[in-house]
Order: structure tokens, then C-alpha cells, then sequence
């Protein structure tokens, strides 16, 4: 492909509406299919045999002179860039972003106001603290980062899956990472927020509260990149073409619910399918259910910037939406995996940074940090200046510009001139006229003096850390509790354990009881209430609604997944155990119905091949008992027959339906497939008499149509965590 010209002639009235192809083609341009092509150097030299080094005879020393073998290999040995500091581990796909309708109300970003536009995005998730081929599973925050490739520019809206950060001031930043990264002396653990340096630094940051809840939730622990919230964390502001601006919360909402897995369950899916999170990406997406989330603002007039009782520039503060609703404003679709990992997932450089006119930023003191970080690290992994010219990266709109040479320039500036103003080349590239799209910082008046010191309206530690726990269901209080005594558990300096006791005292006695109680800490007497809140009320009726939320226990209910709405099953698998003489009938009957409502049902035999069913049909499973687990798998279903008692004799099978129970999932069995969940311990009353011991357990003689209906009804609730206080001692 012939290298890109600059013509130096670009003008704002050239700029065009970019349309969903666009990108695919210019990514298009720089894809090497190598079906039915020959073999060639990185010259273009055509290659005669690519099996065997250059040699002096045929027992002989390798030769030097080898040209093939030592481009061949020195490429190899140069392969690996640096992996992300953070965010290493990540997965991405391609997609469209549509407005429902104008925001010119709001914004005049022309991608946010034009309802028939579609922009094309690239989505990349992560983890934070694991390296390039850690699990997926780990317990941490999910990276959330979007680039817009709009027609103005390249937008990266760069968040997580939680709404609010550990620390306030992006200074410590290089602190808290060192903290939570594997320790420096031995390199353990890795993924993992579970040991002593995290802990000691999150003890002594008073500041991180709010978020530790978050982290120590099952928020921590998505079932799917596809059924996670998404929040731009920073306070943000959106720019009217009048020049008036407000404050922009973004979020981003599944439309398959927001669901998490259960801790025991996500360390096992780490040894069984560490790219657990990777592959349910992929796959949904090839199999064609494309995951989608609306995008929803939560906005706020520039009068209320102080109605609150936190400050809006606070990035470990959220605003409750009671108090100011999520409007969903429009959809993202994740359409296409890419083509290649490295060249997309890897090599894409998202930058706060990078806005377009019509959305600005706001002075919080993380966000400003990182407006200089992301160019700053992008040097370094990528190599040099010129990384906004790989493929991935290269906006659709049309760029032109003085900037000049560096590492792996790809275009060929054209012409003397690259200097601005200029006479020689017409004065060209120009600058552009606001009215025309040309970027204007909101001028936002500032004054005060140069001080290294956070406002007092920074100094609410633990109310929201309150809010957060107080709006739980029970289950999930019960989970973030046991995550702590985990956690804090690993941690083998006892002052750290006690430290970390004593920040949950100010949150909230019952977890604080309960954690000290599983580290056989006793709790300190009465620990002083620390002041909830630093701004002065002035009687705005906000700022008193969130007081009221946060110092009378009245919960925000959206901080629970529980109250989600939970979604469709589309797209959830089920294991179906089949033995040999299986009820071929009623799988068939299951596996359709399954499908119609768009989940998948998997056949999981003793061993691969084909397994007989009663009715003389030979069925395919995809997997024996020895190659998946039931950690992979959203429900379980063990059919029946005749062959189907034998199952009870082998252990994997037990673990099987003992983990399904376990980790509340649907369980079912029919016929002599209940002698398995007997078998596991599973309370059922009998086949012959079904009376399962709650919504989730389904048995019965026969995989009728009503069982098949009872067990797709049960599959709907997701999980039955109610059933967990059965399984575990309370202590
Ligand atoms: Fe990042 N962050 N970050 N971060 N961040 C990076 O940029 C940084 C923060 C987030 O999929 C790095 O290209 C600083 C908050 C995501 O490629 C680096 C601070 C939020 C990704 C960096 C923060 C994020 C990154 C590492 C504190 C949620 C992955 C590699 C001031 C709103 C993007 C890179 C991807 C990546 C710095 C805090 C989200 C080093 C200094 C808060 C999703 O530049």
C-alpha cells in the first residue's frame, strides 16, 4: 500500500461525516491476509525454503550470510512491546455508538447530536493489576475504555466498571499501583489485591474507603465485560454551541443486566479458563449476540456545583442518582472482534485527553494528573510520537498539522513548509474558526494562590463508603464482608488487619463486627464518629437530600446490583450432563427451548465422541467431564436414563453439581440424573416426588415441557444467593 500524503490542504469545509465502514476500511488498508500469497522477506524477496537454516554442508556450522534466518529471528526477538503499567490485561472488540436523540441542549459534539449518525468505537476492557497474561478473574476494577472515532476527532471516554477511584489526587497514583502490584522483593502475588503492601497503604489512605467497598463487592467480580457497568468517574463538562457549559457524570448501562460470580467460583474459573472473560467476549460476538450498553449522563447545571454535600471535583465521591437521574441517552453495540490482537488490543492508546469540541474537563485533581499521563506512557510503549499513526489509533476525521519525523514516521509530509504562519505554502494548515468546529477550552475563571493542599470539601471519607454498604442487599453484604476477611486474612502484619478494623468501624458496626470476627480481632471500644462531612450546608435542598442519605441510612438504591433489572438469559450457557441412554427427547426438547430463548445448551458427556441416547440417536458433545467445569457455565442440567445413576461414581461429576449448587446457580435433574445431586449433597425430595429444596433446584420423573418451563423460569432469576446461608457455618 502506497504510504499516506499529506497535501497540506485540508479544510474545515473538506470535513465529512464518517460512516460505520470507515474505520473497518482504513483498517482494511493495512491488513495482510496471507491466503494464496508468497512467501517473502520483509523486502519482498520470495523465500524457497523456510525449514532449514543456511548451512556449510549438511552437517555443517550455520552460515552468517543467512539474510532470511536473521531478519526472521531478530524480528521474533523484538516481538513483545512493554506491557500497560496498569490495565495490562485486556480484551477488546469493535462497535457503533448512536444517539437516540439530539443533546444540542447539552453538547455541541456533533456525534452527540446527530440521531442518524453512527461512530465507530473501539472497546477495549481490562483488568488493572495483573500483567498481560494474568486471569481474568481476578478480584479488581474492570477497565472500561471507549475511543470514539467521530467525525471531529477522536473521543476516549477511559473508565472503569466502578464509579468512584481510591485516591483523590492523581500524586498518588505511582503509590497505590507499587502498593497493589505483585511485591517488589518477590514478584507474589500476582493479580491480586490480597496481601500485605496494598493493604498497609489503603490503611494508612483514609481517602480510599469509598472505593475499597466497591472493590471488595462483587462489582469486583463480573460475570461478562458484557454485563458490567461502566462509569467515566471524573466529573466532566459538556459545551453548548452558545458557549454554555455543564457538568457531565457518564455511565455506561448494560442491557444485559449487571451480574456478578461468586468469589469460590472465580478462583476456580481461574485454573479452569483464566481467559474466561476474553472468551465469553469473543464468542458472544461471533455467535452474533452482540453486547450492548446505553450511555447515560448524569447533568448538572453549573449553579449546583456546590448544592451537594461532596464536591463535584472529589473523584471518590459519586452523585447518588436520586439525586440527579442517569438520562440514557444513547447505545453502544459491540459488533467485530478484531483481526489481530497485538496490532489492535495491544497497540491502542487511549487519552483522557482526547476530546472533542463540545466536551471539556473539569479541575479534578486525579483527572488533571492524568491528562498528562496517557501521551506520557504511550513514549514509552509504543516507542515514540508517531503512535496516533498506527492503524488502530489513526482517527477517521482528517488530520494535518506541522508536527514532523520521529520514530516510524508512516506519512510523507510533503513540501518545505512546516511552520505556521507561513507565506509559502498559503498559510496553510489553518487554524479554525470556532463556529466551524475548531476546539475552545471553556474559559472557566481561576485564581488562588499555588498551594500543594485538597479543599476541605475533600474530607468526607466514610460517608459514602456508609452509603455504598448500607445499600446492599444482604447477600452482597455478606459477600464484601467475606471478601475482607479474605483479603485482610492474607495479610500477615496484625497492625495493618487492625488498621484497616478501624476504618470499617467508621463505616458501619455490623461490618466492622463481623470482619473483626472472622480475624479474631477484637474490636476496639467506641471509635469516635468521624465528621461525615466539610462543605457548610447552606440549606440547599440537595445538599440536604444527601445528607439524608448518607447520615440516616437511607440507601441508593442503584449501588445494588440486586435491584438491576436482571435481564434476558440470551446468551447464558447450560451444561447438560449426558450419560450413555440418555433421555435423547427431552435434551432435544431442553436444547430448544434453550435456544429460543437465545441460551445455549452444551452437552457435557463421560468421555468425547458420540454418546447414545435412549432413543437410538447418537448425540456430539462438546466436552467430557475431564475438559470443562461447571464454573464455566451459568446453570446445569443432568438428564436422565438409564446410564445416568453411573454418574454418581464419578468425583468430577460430584464437583460438578456440588460447585453449581454452590455458587446458586439452576440446577436440575430428571429422572436417575437426580441420583447425582443426591449424590453432591443437593437437597431434593426424590424423583418420584419432587420437592426441591428452593426456586433453583428442579427435578422431577421427566424432562417434561413444565420442567423444561420450571427450569428456564429458575435460569431468569440468575442467581438464588438466598440459598447461601444454607452452605456455610456462621460465625
Ligand atoms: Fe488510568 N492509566 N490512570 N485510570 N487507565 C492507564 O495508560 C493513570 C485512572 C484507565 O485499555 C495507563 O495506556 C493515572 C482512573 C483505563 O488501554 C496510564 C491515574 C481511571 C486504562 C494510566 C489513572 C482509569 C488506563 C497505562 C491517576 C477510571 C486502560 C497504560 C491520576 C476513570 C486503557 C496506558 C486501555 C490506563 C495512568 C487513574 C482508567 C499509565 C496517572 C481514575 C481503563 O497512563
Amino acid at each position: 500500500m502506497a504510504p499516506a500524503r499529506a497535501s497540506g490542504k485540508t479544510s474545515t469545509t473538506a470535513r465529512r461525516a464518517v460512516s460505520t465502514d470507515d474505520k473497518r476500511k482504513q483498517l482494511a488498508a493495512h491488513t495482510h491476509d496471507p491466503a494464496g500469497t508468497a512467501l517473502t522477506t520483509d523486502q519482498g524477496v520470495p523465500i524457497n525454503d523456510d525449514q532449514s537454516t543456511l548451512k556449510a554442508g549438511d552437517r555443517g556450522p550455520s552460515l552468517l550470510e543467512d539474510f532470511h534466518f536473521r531478519e526472521k529471528i531478530t524480528h521474533f526477538d523484538h516481538e513483545r512491546i512493554p506491557e500497560r503499567v496498569v490495565h495490562a490485561r485486556g480484551s477488546a472488540a469493535h462497535g457503533v455508538f448512536q444517539v437516540y436523540e439530539s443533546l444540542s441542549r447539552y453538547t455541541k459534539a456533533a456525534f452527540l447530536t446527530d440521531p442518524a449518525r453512527q461512530t465507530p468505537v473501539f472497546v477495549r476492557f481490562s483488568t488493572v493489576a495483573g500483567s498481560r497474561g494474568s486471569t481474568d478473574l481476578a478480584r479488581d476494577v474492570r477497565g472500561f475504555a471507549v475511543k470514539f472515532y467521530t467525525d471531529e476527532g477522536n473521543f476516549d471516554l477511559v473508565g472503569n466498571n466502578m464509579p468512584v477511584f481510591f485516591i483523590q489526587d492523581a500524586i498518588k497514583f505511582p503509590d497505590l499501583i507499587h502498593a497493589v502490584k505483585p511485591e517488589a522483593n518477590n514478584e507474589m502475588p500476582q493479580a491480586a489485591s490480597a496481601h500485605d503492601t496494598f493493604w498497609d497503604f489503603i490503611s494508612l489512605m483514609p481517602e480510599s474507603m469509598h472505593m475499597i467497598m466497591w472493590v471488595m463487592s462483587d462489582r469486583a467480580l463480573p460475570r461478562s465485560f458484557r454485563m458490567m457497568e461502566g462509569f467515566g468517574v471524573h466529573t466532566f463538562r459538556l459545551v453548548d454551541a452558545k458557549g454554555g457549559s455543564r457538568f457531565v457524570k457518564f455511565h455506561w448501562k448494560p442491557l444485559l443486566g449487571v451480574h456478578s460470580v461468586a468469589w469460590d467460583e472465580a478462583q476456580k474459573i481461574s485454573g479452569k479458563d483464566p481467559d474466561f472473560h476474553r472468551r465469553d467476549l469473543w464468542e458472544a460476538i461471533e455467535n452474533g449476540d452482540f453486547p450492548e450498553y446505553e450511555l447515560g449522563l448524569q447533568v448538572v447545571e453549573e449553579k449546583d456545583e456546590f448544592a451537594f454535600g461532596f464536591d463535584l471535583l472529589d473523584p471518590t465521591k459519586l452523585i447518588p442518582e436520586e439525586l440527579v437521574p442517569v438520562q440514557r441517552v444513547g447505545k453502544l453495540t459491540l459488533n467485530r472482534n478484531p483481526d489481530n490482537f497485538f496490532a489492535e488490543t495491544e497497540q491502542v492508546a487511549f487519552h483522557i485527553g482526547n476530546v472533542v469540541a463540545g466536551i471539556d474537563f473539569s479541575n479534578d485533581p486525579l483527572l488533571q494528573g492524568r491528562l498528562f499521563s496517557y501521551t506520557d506512557t504511550q513514549l514509552i510503549r509504543l516507542g515514540g510520537p508517531n503512535f496516533h499513526e498506527i492503524p488502530i489509533n489513526r482517527p477517521t476525521a482528517p488530520l494535518s498539522n506541522n508536527q514532523r519525523d520521529g520514530h516510524m514516521r508512516q506519512q510523507i509530509d510533503a513540501g518545505r513548509v512546516s511552520y505556521q504562519p507561513n507565506s509559502l505554502g498559503g498559510n496553510e494548515p489553518t487554524q479554525v474558526p470556532a463556529a466551524a468546529g475548531g476546539y475552545v477550552t471553556y474559559p472557566q475563571a481561576t485564581e488562588g494562590a499555588k498551594v500543594r493542599t485538597r479543599g476541605e470539601s475533600f474530607f468526607d471519607h466514610y460517608g459514602q463508603a456508609r452509603m455504598f454498604f448500607q445499600s446492599q442487599s444482604a447477600p452482597e453484604k455478606e459477600h464484601l464482608i467475606k471478601a475482607l476477611r479474605f483479603e485482610l486474612g492474607k495479610v500477615a502484619t496484625p497492625e495493618i488487619r487492625e488498621r484497616m478494623v478501624q476504618h470499617l468501624a467508621q463505616i458501619d458496626s455490623h461490618l466492622a463486627t463481623t470482619v473483626a470476627k472472622g480475624l479474631g480481632i477484637e474490636l476496639p471500644g467506641t471509635v469516635a464518629a468521624p465528621p461525615n462531612r466539610s462543605i457548610p450546608a447552606d440549606g440547599n435542598p440537595r445538599d440536604f437530600q444527601h445528607r439524608q442519605l448518607i447520615d440516616r441510612d437511607i440507601v441508593s438504591g442503584p449501588l445494588s446490583m440486586a435491584v438491576h433489572v436482571p435481564g434476558p438469559i440470551a446468551s447464558r450457557k447450560v451444561a447438560v450432563l449426558v450419560a450413555p441412554e440418555f433421555d435423547g427427547a427431552g435434551v432435544k426438547a431442553l436444547v430448544k427451548a434453550l435456544a429460543k430463548a437465545g441460551a445455549q445448551g452444551v452437552l457435557v458427556g463421560p468421555i468425547l465422541g458420540a454418546i447414545p441416547a435412549d432413543d437410538g440417536t447418537a448425540h456430539d458433545v462438546q466436552f467430557s467431564i475431564l475438559t470443562t467445569s461447571s464454573v464455566l457455565f451459568d446453570a446445569v442440567f443432568v438428564a436422565g436414563g438409564p446410564g445416568a445413576a453411573a454418574w454418581t461414581t464419578e468425583a468430577d461429576a460430584v464437583d460438578f453439581v456440588r460447585d453449581a449448587f454452590k455458587h446458586c446457580k439452576t440446577v436440575g435433574a430428571t429422572g436417575d440424573g437426580v441420583e447425582l445431586l443426591e449424590a453432591a449433597h443437593i437437597p431434593v425430595g426424590g424423583p418420584a416426588d419432587p420437592d426441591p429444596a428452593d426456586d433453583a433446584t428442579v427435578v422431577g420423573p421427566k424432562l417434561t415441557a413444565a420442567a423444561t418451563a420450571r427450569f428456564l423460569a429458575a435460569m431468569a432469576g440468575h442467581r438464588l444467593w438466598t440459598r447461601e446461608p444454607e452452605l456455610h457455618l456462621h460465625l
